[in-house]
């Protein structure tokens, strides 16, 4: 079967994973990269141009990889989009996906975000965990869902062009939340006769343990129901940031990473929400 033919555009470490998924699977690439010695690993395999608009014109599904938002701009100025599918896999803000949905609808293409959750050696690996979020033209996902899935597994998650940046970012926000809990972690027994190695294993299992929380928060935040009685609510937990805060100053490290966290939990355990759990936090934390 004729695998379908796609534009490339980008060829920095995400990218290149994406041309080395897609010639693996055999389907026919047409790559441009702005400096030109970086498509020099696809001589032969791909048709590289010299130009953004040759490689465009090449294909009807154009696929951006790009740095960021503005460096599509530089790269598509005066290009024509017309007819074209173009799906955008560089990473940006859900206004601006939305922005660059009617960008591409007023050139007359139809347009697909995405927001890839993997790093350049998951990319083409049969489960490696990694996917891509799409949003935006079902009928493009429809379309092409069979050869954006070859890199990694695909999830559509919705019309709305922005929600794949926002799924995205957010599970990116919870990320970087858990790499300062594990900095903050490590911190604490750093000059101890304790092995970090070892402690890293503990504090994954730990992690994945806790996992859950995530899944009950979103049940709690549908159902409206943030108390939990007696179980981990939060007064139990404030009771117990003094523990934390002291054992960080004893073992001579900031606390600047915990400290919002347990403000929030104070603030709203102060003004008498010490029944509920975690999720009664979420809308504390909204500020609009
Ligand atoms: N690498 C990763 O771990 C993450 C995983 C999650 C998704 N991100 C996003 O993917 C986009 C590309 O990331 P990348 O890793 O390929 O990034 P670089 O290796 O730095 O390559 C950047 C490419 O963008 C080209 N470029 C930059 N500015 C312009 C411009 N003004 N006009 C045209 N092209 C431009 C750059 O070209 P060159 O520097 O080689 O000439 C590279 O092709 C990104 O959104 C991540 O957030 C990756």
């Amino acid at each position: 079967m004729t695998k379908t033919p796609l534009t490339l555009l980008g060829l920095g470490a995400m990218g290149a994973a994406l041309a080395e998924s897609w010639l693996a699977d055999d389907h026919p690439l047409t790559a441009w990269n702005r400096t030109p010695a970086r498509a020099e690993a696809l001589a032969g395999r791909a048709a590289v141009t010299g130009t953004a608009a040759e490689a465009v014109a090449a294909n009807r599904l154009v696929v951006l990889c790009l740095l960021d938002d503005a460096s599509i701009t530089e790269a598509l100025d005066g290009v024509d989009l017309t007819g074209k599918d173009v799906v955008n896999l560089t990473t940006g803000t859900p206004a601006e996906a939305r922005a660059r949905a009617g960008w591409a609808r007023e050139r007359g293409a139809r347009y697909l975000d995405g927001g890839i959750m993997a790093v350049p050696p998951m990319i083409g690996v049969p489960d490696s965990g990694g996917y891509v979020f799409y949003s935006g033209s079902p009928d493009l996902f429809e379309e092409h869902g069979s050869t954006l899935a070859v890199p990694a597994g695909a999830r559509y998650v919705g019309e709305d062009a922005g929600f794949a940046a926002l799924h995205d970012l957010g599970l990116l926000s919870a990320m970087y939340g858990m790499f300062a809990g594990v900095t903050h972690a490590f911190a604490l027994i750093r000059g101890e006769d304790v092995s970090p190695a070892a402690f890293g294993v503990l504090l994954a299992e730990w992690l994945t343990a806790m996992g859950g929380h995530a899944v009950e928060t979103g049940k709690r935040l549908e159902s409206g129901d943030h108390t939990t009685g007696v179980v981990s609510n939060l007064a139990m937990q404030a009771a117990g940031i003094p523990a934390f805060l002291d054992t960080a100053e004893a073992q001579g490290v900031s606390p600047e990473l915990l400290a919002p966290f347990f403000s929030l939990v104070r603030r709203h355990v102060a003004e008498g929400h010490g029944d509920e759990d975690g999720a009664g936090l979420v809308d504390r934390l909204r500020v609009g």
